[in-house]
């Protein structure tokens, strides 16, 4: 890994202008991930223009400093860096493609050839993690901003260091993160929701139905990106099961459906459905809640065979 983390930083090295590029529904990871990859580079190249795109952050995480306006002319001179984000479907501004050429720096399942260089696979739980590992294999010079964006990215792709199988390295990572003035119970006030929004949450999660291995609850109606990822992380901790489905509507024709899981390979059942995603965290997209059913039976069926 290191080998590829020098031919990422070498390339970096050589620009004039780069674009950090972040997913679509941007969450706590590709926006911590994008903000300190952006400052590292800043520190260690001052010269280089660095600017971040992508869409409007979760209310929460407002305080973060990170989205720039990014003209058409600035991208087609630079590197594009795509964050936390495995394609480029995922990827919020498809300007991406006018790039001169693309680096992803990812943690979920590979995807896609158009990349220079990438770094993907569904290793580890936040892709915060890997720029951690870059600073210390790299020495790598950082700052305060860096080490709060990673909190961020680790801490909320992994809720809490409580999902998607947080390893030895990422508590070490943790620890790292939280020292020098940075303290969990600082930063927990600083990402919390506020009290209207918890009383909404609680409301998305209320009444769940449940059929053989997997327990439902569905919201025929729009929720917001601020609320779709607490919702889905608060129906997993407060309820017992082996498969969750958490489906709300995304627009007025589509519905986002949010699969979690204890072990179960969630990843496949979404990508079957057109989505994709982690192993114990996925979703998909359906434009009709009658297929729903048969994505619970699909889960069903697979699981009595894997049983
Ligand atoms: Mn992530």
């Amino acid at each position: 890994m290191i080998n590829l983390y020098e031919k990422i930083w070498k390339k970096i090295s050589e620009q004039e202008r780069i674009v950090i590029f972040t997913h679509v529904h941007p969450d706590g990871d590709t926006i911590g991930t994008s903000i300190a990859l952006k400052e590292l580079i800043k520190i260690k190249y001052p010269k280089i223009d660095v600017k971040i795109s992508g869409d409007k952050y979760p209310s929460n995480l407002l305080w973060m400093k990170g989205n720039d306006n990014v003209s058409n002319e600035f991208i087609k001179h630079s590197l594009a860096i795509l964050v936390d984000t495995s394609s480029i479907t995922r990827t919020f501004d498809k300007r991406i493609l006018n790039a001169k050429e693309i680096i992803k720096i990812d943690h979920h399942h590979p995807e896609g050839n158009q990349w220079s260089l990438a770094i993907e696979g569904d290793t580890v739980p936040a892709t915060g993690q890997i720029i951690w590992d870059m600073i210390i294999k790299l020495e790598l010079k950082y700052n305060e901003i860096v080490k709060e964006a990673l909190w961020v990215s680790i801490w909320t792709d992994t809720s809490g260091l409580s999902e998607r199988n947080p390893s030895k390295e990422t508590f070490k990572a943790m620890e790292w993160v939280e020292s020098d003035g940075i303290n969990r119970k600082n930063m927990l006030g600083k990402i919390d929701l506020s009290p209207i929004q918890k009383k909404e949450i609680l409301n998305l999660v209320k009444n769940p139905k449940k059929d053989g291995n997997v327990l439902y609850v569905i919201n025929d109606f729009f929720v917001s990106n601020d609320l779709y990822r607490p919702a889905t992380e608060l129906f997993y901790k407060k309820y017992e099961s082996e498969i969750y489905i958490f489906v709300c509507k995304l627009n007025e024709k589509l519905y986002r459906v949010g699969f979690r899981s204890k072990e179960y390979d969630v990843s496949k059942v979404a990508s079957y459905f057109g989505g994709g995603g982690h192993l114990t965290s996925s979703g998909t997209i359906i434009n009709n809640l009658e297929k729903l059913p048969k994505i619970i039976e699909y889960i069903n069926d697979k699981m009595k065979i894997k049983v």
